[in-house]
């Protein structure tokens, strides 16, 4: 509206000469950016294999047996699940189901990951973007994983001893929450960055009034999952980060228009990262000033709240050119950088001058011109950022101090550019979230793969391109393409020393009662109900068969009794929708309710030992 336009902080932005060729390639980027079916004959014009096929100097295989030097954690976006792959290899080594139900691992068909998933909303999907693993002081812990979902406005947890989903928080008045990061140096909280605009609560009070929509920063406790307050602010907010010292919070954001429809979001030349003081958000939630929205507090830091009045705003709106996208904190923690999205720049926000500054726009420092599309940015721990850029399909690598000597606009801080196969989102480095980067590889998450691999109908793969970036001299050496199923959005890659899996299960780590060999019991508790205690070794169940009555509701808990790492078993039972996956000690339980009477042949689904297909358990169900 006006008057909150009348509000705006002053401003004073540098201007960035864009060039007439720049101006269509711009204008380019705007449809580009809003469907990917128009642009692929407009930015397409570099259609096969060229520099790709490149040799890459130096040798960073992994031999068959060996193990590679860190875990890639990639979202799997609509896929709802994590991917866990292994670098230099990029060796494909597990999936965590996140917000989907999956068969292989049993998630969503035990009882406890269908509570997980039930008491998440319910839904079938989600769209996982932003995958971050917990730090402690400034460096990977190796404790959990947590990431977003777009889809239905919610966080989860992955609890990294057994790279398995156990919480998911169904996070109120906000929809698609999209950046997902820590406060730093410790995890003390997960934000959630609120993206669309809805009214709050959203139960059907003021559906058609944009203006009476909005959207919120969630801070959610790590350990309890629950959301302890969310500030709201003007506009659509999109990807985060936090400062390396826990004051401050990154978010950048797209729509300051407040507008419905693509041109009103992208009518602006401007639009603002917001600095989120944490200290001051808590300190106003202490002192009640909030208004509680859906059970949780919800702290007003839009620009005319009087939150923002006086010498402690608890958001500081930083105006930067158009639609700045990703935004990440150099490890050092001097500054934040945004990525201009429509905007050929990447802005350099001084974090310390935040809070120093009368007018926010005084603590931007620099604002390089990095190519066309510009979407995010990693480091590598020597100085460097590596920014994608959508549009001109690049890896740009930068030099930030630079960047700051340097006059707005000047190209003079690329000290390096790679073409990559084709419009990348985001690219990450290795340890590029900490304080530490290793600084020896970078993926690029390239959204389309064109002709790059076999054709396999009308989908394609996704393009994740693995660079070596160890050697400054050298420059950036692309090592290889690896296919990747629809559709990863960001990553976190952990040194292999930081993260230390179980290879059988504690059961002091699960609630349920294991069951070991001759505890096995079937109970009839009543008229209708069905209690069995069995367990599995190769190469049976503790019961050959088992007799329940149709309509009976039965639940079984059952023990993987194996000690040995890698046996695992399951329970599948045909035409009742049941696969529990058992790994070793590992137990769990399933309720179903045998509405069907008949024989159902309950077996094994990984394959354990030679007699696996002999690893079977008749379940009779006699008719009624
Ligand atoms: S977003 Cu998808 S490429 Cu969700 Cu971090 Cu930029
Ligand atoms: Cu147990 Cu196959």
């Amino acid at each position: 509206t006006d008057a909150t336009a009348a509000k705006r902080p002053s401003l004073d932005l540098p201007r960035l000469e864009l060039g007439r060729r720049d101006f269509m390639k711009a204008g380019a980027a705007v449809g580009a950016m809003s469907g990917l079916a128009g642009c692929t004959s407009i930015l397409a014009d570099d259609e096969g294999d060229d520099s790709g096929g490149a040799a890459a100097s130096g040798d960073h295989s992994v031999a068959p047996g060996e193990h590679d030097e860190y875990y890639g954690f990639l979202s799997g976006g609509h896929t709802g699940e994590i991917r866990v792959v292994g670098i230099p290899s990029m060796r494909e080594l597990m999936r965590i189901p996140v917000f989907q139900t999956e068969s292989a691992r049993g998630f969503g068909h035990d009882a406890k990951s269908s509570a997980i998933l039930e008491e998440g909303g319910g839904y079938t999907w989600g769209d996982t973007h932003h995958p971050r693993v917990s730090q402690t002081d400034n460096d990977y812990d190796g404790r959990w994983l947590f990431v977003n979902d777009k889809a239905n406005g919610r966080m989860a947890r992955v609890d990294l001893k057994y790279f398995e989903t156990d919480a998911i928080t169904n996070v109120p008045n906000s929809q698609a929450v999209h950046g997902a990061c820590m406060q730093l140096p410790d995890t003390q909280l997960v934000f959630g960055v609120g993206e669309f605009r809805v009214p709050m609560p959203n139960d059907g009070r003021d559906v058609d009034d944009p203006d009476a929509y909005g959207s919120v920063l969630t801070a959610i406790d790590p350990e309890t999952m629950d959301v302890e307050w969310q500030v709201e602010v003007d506009g659509n907010m999109d990807n985060g980060d936090g400062g390396k010292e826990g004051r401050w919070f990154f978010a950048t954001g797209y729509n300051s228009e407040e507008g419905v429809t693509e041109g009103e979001m992208a009518r602006s030349d401007r639009d603002y990262v917001k600095a989120f003081d944490i200290p001051a958000i808590w300190d106003a939630v202490e002192a009640g000033e909030y208004e509680e929205i859906s059970g949780v507090p919800v702290v007003d830091g839009t620009m005319e709240s009087s939150l923002n009045e006086g010498d402690r705003p608890i958001v500081r709106y930083v105006a930067t050119p158009k639609s700045p996208h990703g935004v990440s904190v150099t490890p050092n923690g001097d500054y934040a950088i945004a990525s201009g999205k429509l905007d050929p720049s990447c802005t350099v926000i001084d974090v310390e001058a935040i809070a120093e500054v009368d007018d926010p726009q005084d603590a931007i420092v620099g604002q390089p011109r990095i190519g066309m599309g510009p979407l995010h940015t990693a480091y590598d721990g020597r100085g460097h950022a590596y920014t994608t850029t959508f549009i001109d399909s690049e890896v740009v690598k930068w030099d930030y101090e630079a960047a700051v000597e340097a006059e707005a606009g000047s190209e003079e801080p690329v000290v390096d550019r790679h073409d990559v196969h084709y419009n990348p989102g985001h690219l990450i480095a290795s340890e590029s979230y900490t304080a530490s980067p290793q600084g020896d590889y970078l993926i690029s998450l390239n959204k389309l793969s064109k002709d790059r691999f076999l054709p396999v109908g009308p989908i394609h793969p996704e393009n994740d391109q693995l660079f070596h970036i160890g050697d400054d001299d050298a420059g950036l050496e692309l090592i290889k393409d690896k296919p990747s199923y629809p559709e990863p959005h960001d990553a976190s890659i952990v040194h292999k020393d930081k993260i230390e899996p179980a290879k059988t299960w504690d059961p002091a780590d699960y609630e349920l009662d294991y069951v070991a060999e001759g505890e096995e019991s079937i109970e009839r508790i009543d008229d209708s109900t069905v209690e069995i205690e069995m367990w599995a070794r190769r190469n049976q169940y503790a019961f050959p068969d088992v007799t329940v009555q149709e309509g009976d509701e039965v639940t079984i808990r059952i023990s993987n009794v194996e000690t040995t790492s890698d046996v695992i078993h399951s329970i599948a039972i045909p035409e009742y929708d049941v696969n529990l996956a058992l790994a070793p000690q590992d137990t769990r339980e399933v309720t179903f309710t045998a509405d069907q009477p008949g024989v159902y042949w309950a077996y094994c689904a990984y394959f354990c030992s030679a007699l696996h297909l002999e690893m079977r358990s008749r379940i009779l169900v006699e008719p009624q």
